[in-house]
């Protein structure tokens, strides 16, 4: 018999078969907790072939390989389809189940199915199109002040399920906090899950490859807020029309409008980080460059405040957090210029949230696969921050196309050292050479780390021809 695909779904897995779609990183923590709970999975995935399968499952329980032929096999086949948050709503298997009214889920669904296991943790969701890696960790150096045992998961690397199986298989004690960086792929694929702390960082357009338009995507980020009991948002960068209604803590970058929201006011001569009236740090304090990370700050403080965390912890973590690699990040400085490495800026909000530190100063390294995103935006950004600008990869005609008629000198260039040397010549003393691409990797590189690496090598040998 088939299950409905419903809402708040009870997950059997004794005598069922789950169809587990990609087997990367997710896909096989799925696996292996399926199969923990006693159900059957088949493994399949668009890019590895039969054999690369049986490899990778080789060593698995209650496994095996499915056989693609779509429509020609019997209806119960599988009751479950599991996706990895790489698999789109649209492909073919996904919509070939959901008009069987088979289940389609992902790992966060069926992380909520069993959050009873954790008694006493807190679970704390991260969304956003930009400072979920920076904001979760921000937490983590928070709670590590503090002495609240914690663990990071999701999107920045360790799937949820893998946690829970830690906690499950008495590897790891219950920790008193979870924190779930979840991008809008994970967001699509739950509908059980109900955080105890949720909050929403921005939304500016990204994956427009994956989505109809950007009101989907809005609709996906604000998807974390279903059945949340406390609610955090930024007040300055939600432009959308949504309801957000008093029961919601507010952050921004300006004036705080009630006691429990947090923002920025004067202490002095100097700016300071507020909840209402109390004050929690001065900004000059800070280490991680630009105002983004201010307004990281602001979301990670508003979090942990919300976990009884005394404010003498968090403004001790936050001063010293020192920003993360490949996100706004110095890597080298010379004859007065310094290289600074934003690789993970892989789209056109955080391009301008990185140039927003570099009045007129910045000449900006971009370009790559745009996934769909409107570069409109970049062009004020631009105009205002940078003295040149120097385009690579595939969206680069695409890019230079909203530049037009703006008084700026821009090369076009097919590799990273030339894109380096390039930047160099529009240089002067006190600029700064900023590689922050607005695109993801993928049409030059294996990942926005590889891109950095590259970008490092140009820059130290740039060094050595001076
Ligand atoms: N695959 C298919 N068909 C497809 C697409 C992919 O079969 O149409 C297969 C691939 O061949 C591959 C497997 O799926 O074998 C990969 O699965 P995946 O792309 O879901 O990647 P995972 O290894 O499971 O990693 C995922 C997240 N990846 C994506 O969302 C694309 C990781 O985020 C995340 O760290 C990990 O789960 C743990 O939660 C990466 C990411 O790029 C860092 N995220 C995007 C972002 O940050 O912008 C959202
Ligand atoms: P994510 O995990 O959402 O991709 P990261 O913390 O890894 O975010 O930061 C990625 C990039 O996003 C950074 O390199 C920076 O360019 C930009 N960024 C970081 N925080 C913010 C923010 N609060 N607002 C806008 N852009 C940001």
């Amino acid at each position: 018999m088939k299950l409905k695909n419903v809402f708040f779904m009870t997950i059997i897995f004794k005598d069922k078969k789950f169809l587990v779609l990609g087997i990367g990183v997710t896909g096989l923590s799925m696996t292996r907790y399926i199969t923990s709970k006693g159900g059957d999975v088949l493994v399949s995935d668009d890019r590895l072939s039969k054999s690369d399968l049986k490899e990778i499952t080789a060593n698995l329980p209650n496994t095996g390989i499915f056989d693609k032929a779509i429509g020609v096999r019997e209806n119960d086949a599988y009751d479950y389809l599991a996706i990895s948050p790489g698999i789109p709503m649209s492909h073919p298997m996904v919509r070939y189940s959901k008009k069987l009214g088979i289940p389609v889920f992902g790992d966060v669904e069926l992380f909520f199915n069993e959050k009873q296991t954790l008694k006493n943790t807190k679970i704390v969701g991260i969304t956003g199109s930009n400072g979920k890696t920076t904001v979760t960790e921000m937490v983590g150096a928070i709670c590590n002040i503090a002495n609240v045992s914690y663990v990071l998961g999701g999107n920045i690397g360790k799937p949820v399920l893998d946690i829970l199986q830690e906690v499950r298989l008495g590897e790891r004690d219950e920790p008193e906090v979870m924190v779930f960086e979840l991008s809008s792929f994970q967001l699509d694929a739950t509908k059980s899950h109900a955080f105890d702390i949720a909050i929403l960082l921005n939304v500016t357009e990204d994956h427009m490859d994956r989505y109809d338009d950007f009101q989907s995507y809005v609709d996906s980020k604000f998807r974390i807020f279903d059945r949340a009991d406390k609610k955090i948002i930024n007040r300055k960068k939600i432009n959308v029309k949504k309801n957000v209604d008093s029961s919601f803590v507010t952050f921004g970058l300006c004036a705080i409008s009630s006691g429990k929201n947090w923002g920025l006011q004067k202490n002095g001569n100097s700016t300071a980080i507020y909840q209402g009236d109390n004050f929690l740090l001065d900004i000059g304090k800070l280490k991680a460059i630009g105002k983004h990370n201010v307004e990281n700050c602001l979301a990670a403080a508003a979090i942990t405040y919300l976990l009884n965390i005394k404010f003498e912890s968090i403004s001790q973590a936050l001063e010293k957090f020192p920003g993360l690699p490949h996100r706004v990040h110095l890597i080298r400085e010379f004859k007065g210029v310094k290289f600074i490495d934003d690789s993970k800026g892989t789209n056109v909000g955080a391009t301008i949230a990185a140039l927003s530190s570099y009045c007129g100063t910045a000449i900006l390294i971009l370009g790559g696969e745009g996934k769909g995103q409107d570069f409109m935006p970049l062009r004020e950004a631009v105009s205002k921050g940078c003295r040149g600008v120097v385009l690579m990869g595939r969206d680069k005609n695409k890019i230079a196309a909203v530049f037009e008629g703006l008084e700026l000198p821009i090369k076009y260039v097919d590799n990273m050292d030339d894109a380096v040397k390039g930047a160099y010549q529009y240089c002067r003393d006190g600029d700064v050479v900023l590689l922050s691409p607005a695109c993801a990797s993928f049409d030059m590189f294996k990942d926005y780390k590889e891109r950095s690496r590259a970008f490092k090598v140009s820059v130290d040998s740039l060094a050595e021809l001076l």
